[in-house]
């Protein structure tokens, strides 16, 4: 493909509700957004950075400044023969796989786009299986005022739909909370999320919950250890997850060598993007590790994407890729609604993302934009 330009935009989404996790509330979404025209099309990347360096040390600010100095004029005006050619053209940029993950999106969009396939089709070649048409879904619940008020958010998404829940805890706000949504929905799928907010001197803390049949306890230690997680793992009984220390194939591998989970969250972004999320998927579906697709609370054309890895055989248990309007009010694309019968949503079917960008929300929420030609 000759990518004859990039747009990138920063665009700010208020969302329904405030979402509150280990690191601090959020109230209003800010992400990037690229467009890359190459041979007559226009294929979309999300860069789900937020404004604050909690989540990953990449902000929308650092993204936007290694995008435009860096990684968008190594590729603007150059030809790319596909997206697996793209990470060795970015590999002169160390880290930064959130924005990394914007392009290798938009550049998946394009050559599904070209091939007049789904993004979910293109990814899933490989199979025998072929892609999967609805993807299994959850819900994300950030830390909410009170345990009373959690149990009663649970309550009105169970009622919505939703067949697997995941709180979010951190430090005190804990056992009792787990205790208090197993007692309330003894036979709902639920899981936690600490955001690295322990450390393992606090394995009693986990251990206090072994009883409760939860899914899975999501990334209780270190932002990047993997280590004191294998030291973890023996002293529970609830099925350890990592999300935040695994940034590549690698560390998927390392995490398989030493047993430092059960499961892995595969966010695309956070991998610096589909290449590698799939590598991810192959290495561990061949070594039996369950594996499920991650949200960073994206916009339709970030969601579009993660339906379209989700789809792969492997990722056997529900995503984070809630409804959009669980989200935003009005999204820069059609609403994502939830198949409220089984708990999923549909993987678009159409060439590309299969989404239509709404050019007038878009404009309405953009801050910034350039434009780069080669
Ligand atoms: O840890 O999975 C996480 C959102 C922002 C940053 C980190 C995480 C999350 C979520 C929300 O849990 C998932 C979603 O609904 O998109
Ligand atoms: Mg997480």
């Amino acid at each position: 493909m000759n990518i004859e330009r990039i747009d990138l935009y920063h665009i700010t989404q208020r969302l329904v509700s405030p979402f509150v996790t280990s690191f601090g509330p959020q109230q209003q979404r800010d992400c990037l957004l690229v467009a890359i025209h190459a041979d007559g099309l226009t294929g979309w990347g999300e860069c789900v950075a937020t404004n604050d360096p909690g989540y990953s040390y990449e902000t929308v600010g650092t993204a936007w400044h290694v995008l435009s100095d860096f990684l968008i004029p190594a590729l603007a005006g150059r030809s790319l023969d596909g997206p697996e050619a793209l990470a060795p053209s970015l590999a002169f940029v160390r880290g930064h796989p959130l924005a990394k993950a914007a392009l290798d999106q938009a550049v998946w969009d394009l050559a599904a786009q070209r091939e007049g396939l789904s993004f979910a089709a293109l990814l899933a070649r490989p199979y025998a299986e072929g892609p999967r048409a609805r993807v299994k879904v959850g819900v994300s619940i950030g830390i909410q005022p009170s345990i009373e008020r959690t149990v009663e958010v649970i309550g009105a998404y169970v009622a919505a739909g939703y067949g697997r829940i995941k709180l979010k805890i951190k430090p005190g706000h804990d056992v009792a909370l787990a205790r208090a949504a197993r007692a309330a929905f003894p036979d709902l799928p639920i899981m936690l999320d600490a955001n690295s907010a322990f450390r393992l001197e606090d394995a009693p803390t986990f251990q206090a919950m072994d009883d409760l049949n939860l899914l899975m306890l999501e990334q209780p230690l270190g932002y990047e250890d993997i280590y004191d997680h294998s030291r973890l793992r023996p002293l529970i009984q609830t099925p350890l997850c990592l999300d935040e220390s695994i940034h590549s194939a690698d560390h998927a591998r390392y995490a398989l060598a030493i047993g430092a989970c059960d499961i892995i969250n595969v966010k695309p972004s956070r991998v610096a993007g589909w290449t590698e999320a799939r590598r991810i998927h192959d290495l561990c579906r061949a070594a039996d590790m369950s594996l499920w697709v991650g949200g960073m609370l994206e916009t339709g054309v970030g969601r579009a994407a993660q339906l379209a890895l989700a789809a792969l055989p492997g990722f056997t248990l529900p995503g984070d890729i809630s409804a959009t309007d669980r989200y935003y009010e009005r999204d820069i694309t059609a609403p994502f609604t939830l198949n409220r019968e089984d708990s999923t949503l549909t993987v678009p079917d159409g060439p590309g993302l299969g989404v239509a960008i709404d050019f007038d929300q878009l404009a309405a929420v953009t801050l910034r934009r350039e434009s780069f030609a080669g």
